[in-house]
């Protein structure tokens, strides 16, 4: 089995990377520089039309959208590390759903948050009104990923699995890049802080702090 994996650091490639380091997969990383456009160029587009990182290649064929590639790599290579619920049980349902749930109900809201807040956009493109609705879908968010957590122990169930280490290294960013305080929220506090603790998550911490 071949698989290559096209990333830059601290982007949407780095759930996938988390996720790779996981459970544990040898693979071959390239570097897609986006400031020089690399994503644009022809051989690039031949594997991702949309120009964009993640972008995986697997024994020849080319994958993109991270949720879509986390999907994949926990179904392939997750259920026997047990770190992905079998295909047809109770959690496999819960798996999908919470991984949609972050993707869409969670990142969603944080990203329009980080656009209309971030000083990396230019304040004509920030939008005081859209930040604040987007804040109040956060927060209300984060309450249900609380809740969740104190429920069963992790996002899917008892056991940490990569769901947890997609939202958690969605979260251990955003929140931090988007400033919102979580400390209202002790069970998602808690559950980032094991995240921290994770070899994977130690490594990835390590391989992208910046360099200063
Ligand atoms: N929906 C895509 C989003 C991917 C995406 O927006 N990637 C950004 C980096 S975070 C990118 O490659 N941007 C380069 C560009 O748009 O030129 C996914 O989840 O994979």
């Amino acid at each position: 089995m071949s698989i290559t994996f096209y990333y830059n650091p601290m982007s949407s490639a780095s759930r996938v990377q988390l996720t790779l380091a996981e459970l544990d997969i040898p693979h071959e990383k390239v570097f897609v520089d986006l400031q020089a456009k690399d994503q644009r160029k022809p051989e690039f587009l031949k594997l991702n039309p949309n120009g964009k990182i993640p972008t995986i290649v697997i024994d020849g064929q080319p994958m993109f959208e991270s949720i879509a590639i986390q999907i994949y790599l926990g179904e392939r290579f997750g259920v026997e590390r047990g770190l992905w619920p079998a295909l047809g049980s109770r959690e496999h349902m819960q798996a999908l759903t919470w991984l949609c749930w972050a993707q869409v109900s969670l990142g969603g809201p944080l990203f329009t948050y980080m656009h209309n807040t971030s000083e990396w956009f230019p304040p004509e493109a920030r939008n005081a009104k859209q930040a604040e609705t987007a804040l109040a879908e956060v927060q209300n968010s984060l309450q249900i990923l609380d809740a969740r957590i104190g429920e069963v122990g992790n996002i899917v169930h008892d056991k940490w699995t990569l769901v947890d280490s997609d939202v958690w290294s969605v979260l251990g960013w955003g929140l931090q890049m988007a400033k919102i305080d979580t400390a209202k929220y002790a069970n998602l506090n808690n559950w980032l802080e094991r995240g921290k603790k994770r070899p994977a998550g130690c490594a990835m911490m390590e391989a992208e702090k910046p360099a200063h």
